[in-house]
């Protein structure tokens, strides 16, 4: 069994499962498994030099035949030349996150390019959907990464209350009761990253996979508050580190010393002084497994959860 919604339908996927674009994270091979797997996997980009990310996307257009995507991190210096990377490549959706995608919907549009915003306000979302957004991804602060302050419960009703557009729902979602629930809020679909970091696809290090795998509920903090761009990571040395800068309110040492620390962790898997970037939903993780198996248990548990609440109400 599937289940379709207007997600699906508009990326031309099977489930309504995005794989969150997460840099030096989610290269080709998760993305091919994702997609090949009947969701979207998208590729991170984060700070990634340019011509990292053209062979990614080479590589993902050679894997598979189904639809993917790739994330503007829109505080990259270098964005201009991603987004033409994203354009010459013809990709067939791009997400954005950590910024206002407008200077550059027109153009990705005109190409015929699906674009999918994360928005971290109601406002920001209404804004983007006037000016073409195809689907808007609500995130709530439960997420690893970058994020806003609204939790995903609250954030995702009043996204699908104020726009026409599909509403993925993303932040602290890592089971099929996530999925449920995402649904029963009015999102047509969810999208999910800390859960794909521990896909046997996913080409991060092995001990990133274990910390993830081993973390307990209280386990991430948000770290660079003074910076004006707050990370959720697992909690390390850096992270302690980052937060004592943070009290004294140094932001330029803390922008200085969190420098190149996301590729330390997921590409040398220094699990000390790298920036462990995941969610809360790390608590929920508890083994590695193909993708495949991933999408297949949020399905099965999403469908499971559906029918044991309609049997409930029946009675
Ligand atoms: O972008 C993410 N997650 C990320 S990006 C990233 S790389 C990074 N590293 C250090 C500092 C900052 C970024 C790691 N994780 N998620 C999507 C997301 N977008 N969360 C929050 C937002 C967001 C915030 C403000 C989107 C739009 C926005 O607009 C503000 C404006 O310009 O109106």
């Amino acid at each position: 069994m599937s289940i379709h919604t207007r997600l699906t339908e508009l990326l031309g996927i099977e489930h309504p499962i995005i794989q969150g674009g997460m840099a030096w994270t989610s290269t080709a091979e998760l993305v091919v498994a994702v997609s090949d797997a009947g969701g979207l996997g998208v590729i991170g980009t984060g700070q990634m030099p340019t011509d990292i990310l053209r062979d990614e996307i080479v590589a993902a257009k050679e894997g598979t035949d189904r639809p993917f995507g790739v994330n503007l991190m829109l505080l990259t210096p270098h964005i201009a030349d991603i987004v033409q990377l994203g354009l010459d490549h013809e990709v067939p959706v791009v997400t954005t996150g950590a910024g206002n995608p407008g200077p550059y919907m027109d153009e990705l549009k005109e190409k015929g390019i699906l674009v999918l915003p994360v928005a971290p306000s109601v406002a920001l979302a209404k804004r983007l959907q006037s000016i073409g957004a195809d689907a808007i991804i609500g995130e709530g602060m439960e997420a690893g990464g970058h994020i806003g302050d609204l939790t995903t419960m609250a954030i995702t009703p009043q996204l699908v209350d104020a726009l026409d557009v599909p509403v993925v729902a993303a932040g602290g979602i890592a089971d099929g009761r996530g999925v449920a629930a995402a649904l029963a809020l009015g999102a047509d679909g969810v999208q999910l990253g800390t859960r794909f970091m521990c896909a046997e696809e996913c080409t991060i290090h092995e001990s990133v996979k274990q910390r993830i795998v081993k973390a307990r509920d209280r386990d991430t903090v948000v770290s660079g508050r003074s910076t004006g761009h707050p990370v959720r990571v697992l909690k390390n040395r850096l992270s302690r580190a980052v937060q004592e800068l943070d009290g004294e309110n140094k932001p330029e040492e803390v922008e200085e010393l969190g420098t190149g620390k996301l590729r330390l962790a997921m590409c040398d898997g220094d699990c000390d002084m790298g920036s462990l970037m995941a969610g809360q939903s790390s608590a929920m993780v508890t083994s590695v497994q193909p993708a495949s198996e991933i999408i297949d248990d949020l399905m099965s548990g999403a469908e499971a959860v559906m029918a044991s609440m309609c049997d409930g109400a029946g009675e």
